[in-house]
């Protein structure tokens, strides 16, 4: 939590500095697996998400939500592109579900947003 305001307050004296957010340094998505509506199918799913920009992964993350409403954080592999974010969820059985994706760019700045994808056969 002490660096979760650490980087808020980095960001806001970014933001005196420059009086504006550069649009380049914002995490936007490139690509992403599941996309958006996507069908997969049941077992493990490989979540993996590419950004424009270089990623703390220590301090992002990646959420399911079951359709039960079970929320269930992935692990993010440290390994890999400093740009992409992934991490296998546990078994999902059919049904909707959501990706919670929160990331925060190596500027300090943090985005979010979901991606709701189904399980099916
Ligand atoms: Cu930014």
């Amino acid at each position: 939590m002490r660096k979760y305001l650490r980087n808020l307050a980095a960001a806001a004296v970014v933001l005196m500095i420059t009086g504006a957010l550069p649009a380049w340094a914002h995490a936007v998505i490139l690509s992403a697996n599941p996309t958006a509506d996507q069908q997969v199918a049941p077992g493990e799913l490989a979540i993996r998400i590419e950004f424009n920009a270089r990623i703390d992964k220590e301090r992002s993350r990646l959420q399911v939500t079951a359709p039960t409403g079970e929320k269930a954080n992935v692990s993010i592999e440290p390994a890999g592109e400093p740009n992409v974010i992934a991490g296998t969820t546990a078994v999902l059985t059919p049904g909707a579900y959501m990706l919670r994706w929160q990331v925060l760019a190596i500027d300090g700045h943090i985005t979010r947003g979901d991606i709701p994808f189904t399980v099916g056969n």
